[in-house]
């Protein structure tokens, strides 16, 4: 019984997909993994094919002696599951299962195309769902499976997160039966191949190291209104979805690396909510951390959990890199994105902290939203000022707002008719998809964490703004932005829409 798993995210580690897959191999089953990053990256284009023909070709011949094929996708990569499972279907007569975010939050849609979807967490229903195919059973009784057959769907309400992370594998990275694409052609994924797959990840770039990304545990205690979190959490009644690997698990995977990975030069913590553990819970980390692993690292905080106690002992194990969520310095905003008990103060004392370790870190990311429906332009002003306060040395990442579905802020802008057609508004809208303004403008002159506060504090000036942002110029702004933007990407050497 063979099994090939399918990822179309930009980068080489989907977690998931290959935590899936050694946890099949642990129950005997033989997998294969195919990367095939979407060759369109940020610059997504509306309902167009992604792939070449020729590398589906190759992509059928792979998978031609499966006997199950497993497809992982976000919303932003619906495009690439349809394409790649109608090229599969037109080939082949194996059952093709999606899973991850976007059939959890949509099954249904994803089952025009899929026989089966998964809907969440999907190590033990991928498990039942292989055991199911091999011994000819169908799958309508597989726990969290939904299955279509004759035109009807067969719903499996989703497995109880009573389990343990540690029961789980460290991911699959045994360099054996993974192919990746490059250049559109499919190669084996060799370790020389990882290596340069992981040298292109974003922070790999800034820190100019190469990181190996792990995540220590799911789930976020916060609920975001522009964040599938909270929905996923719903989907669980909100039992056992905050969960960690203990530290021996998580010790056991990053020895195995640096001893088969010597490249690594930092790991790349993904999750969520890192600060989230326990004071107690961060010193043992650290402390087995130091001894055994000892290479810098990087991870995300939020201001709610972030606490000189546990950063101290952080950056003291090789904490090197942070990233925050400020998102908006607008109350107004705070308050529709669910993030009031993120106030200002809260967050520029998070900030603070911070900055007394910058001899010690790269500058961190303060993440920005911008381009959000309700907001004003005086909102967005607010932003712009607390970033005058900021103290250097800091980065900015302002992403553009993607409404991603079944979120509540989705479902409000839905109610207020202003998403007319999820599939361009939404599925093909990229977070670097900014609008052209004056006051974006001043978000990217910000991002280096550069421009002099005194700079951006008279150009948000009230007289200033006035002018600058006025209707009539507008369109002169407009142009200057798209302008830098494509200069930006020239010097990148990145084409198309940004
Ligand atoms: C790491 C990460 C990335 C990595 C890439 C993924 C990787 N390297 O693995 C990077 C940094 C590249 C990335 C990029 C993006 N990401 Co991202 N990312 C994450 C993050 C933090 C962790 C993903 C992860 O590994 N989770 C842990 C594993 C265990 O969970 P999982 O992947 O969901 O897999 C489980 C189940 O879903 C299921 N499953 C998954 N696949 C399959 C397949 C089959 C066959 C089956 C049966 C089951 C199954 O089983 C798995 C194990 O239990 C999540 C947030 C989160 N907490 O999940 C966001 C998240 C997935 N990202 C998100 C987004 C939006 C993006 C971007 C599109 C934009 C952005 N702002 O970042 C970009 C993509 C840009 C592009 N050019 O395409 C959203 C997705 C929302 C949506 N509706 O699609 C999330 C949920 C963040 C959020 N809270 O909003 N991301
Ligand atoms: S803190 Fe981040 S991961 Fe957690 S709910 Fe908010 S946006 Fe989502």
């Amino acid at each position: 019984m063979k099994i090939t798993l399918i990822s179309p995210y930009p980068d080489i580690t989907t977690f998931g997909l290959r935590t899936i897959s050694a946890y099949l191999k642990k129950h005997g089953f033989q997998t294969q993994l195919l990367f095939l990053p979407d060759p369109h990256g940020d610059n997504i284009v509306f309902g167009k094919d992604r792939y070449e023909p020729y590398t589906m070709d190759e992509m059928v011949e792979i998978c031609r002696d499966s006997d199950l094929i497993g497809i992982t996708l976000m919303t932003n990569h619906y495009d690439c599951a349809v394409q790649i499972t109608k090229k599969i279907k037109s080939a082949l007569n194996t059952p093709v299962i999606w899973g991850g975010i976007h059939p959890t939050i949509r099954p249904e849609e994803c089952l025009e195309f899929a026989d089966m979807v998964c809907i969440g967490d999907g190590e033990e229903a991928m498990l039942d769902v292989a055991n199911a195919v091999e011994e000819g059973r169908d799958c309508t009784s597989c726990g969290s499976i939904w299955v279509k057959s004759n035109g009807t769907i067969s719903k499996n309400p989703v497995r109880a997160l009573d389990g343990s992370l540690d029961d789980y594998p460290m991911p699959d990275y045994s360099f054996s039966d993974h192919y990746a694409m490059s250049d559109g052609r499919i190669l084996p994924l060799t370790y020389d191949l990882t290596k340069k797959f992981l040298e292109r990840g974003t922070v790999s770039a800034y820190l100019k190291k190469i990181g190996y990304q792990t995540m220590t545990g799911r789930g976020c205690p916060h609920k975001c209104t522009y964040c599938i979190n909270d929905t996923i959490k719903n989907l669980y009644s909100g039992k056992g979805y905050l969960r960690w690997r203990t530290t021996a698990h998580v010790i056991d995977e990053l020895m195995w690396v640096k001893e088969h990975m010597p490249y690594v030069g930092f790991i790349w913590i993904s999750d969520d909510a890192f600060f989230a553990r326990g004071l107690k819970n961060i010193e043992e980390f650290c402390k087995e951390y130091k001894e055994k692993i000892a290479l810098p690292f990087s991870c995300l905080a939020s201001p709610l959990t972030l606490t000189e106690e546990k950063l101290d002992i952080l950056v003291d194990a090789g904490l090197l890199y942070l990233q925050m969520g400020v998102e908006s310095a607008s109350k107004r905003i705070q308050d529709l994105f669910n993030r009031s008990t993120m106030s200002n103060d809260r967050m520029m004392k998070a900030i603070q902290i911070i900055n007394k370790y910058k001899d010690k870190m790269y500058p961190p990311s303060y993440d920005f939203i911008l381009d959000v429906p309700y907001e004003t332009d005086e909102d967005k002003i607010e932003s712009l000022r607390f970033i005058s306060e900021i103290p250097k040395p800091f980065r900015l990442q302002p992403f553009s707002l993607v409404l991603y579905p079944e979120t509540k802020l989705y479902n409000m802008a839905k109610d207020d008719g202003l998403i007319a057609d999820d599939k361009r508004d939404i599925y093909a809208k990229s977070y670097t998809m900014r609008e052209p303004s004056y006051l974006n403008l001043l978000m990217t002159l910000s991002k280096g964490g550069r421009l002099p506060s005194a700079m951006l504090k008279l150009l948000t000036a009230p007289g200033v703004v006035d002018v600058l942002n006025s209707k009539a110029l507008k369109p002169m702004f407009k142009n200057v932005y798209l302008g830098l933007q494509k200069a930006y990407r020239l010097t990148k050497g990145l084409g198309g829409r940004q």
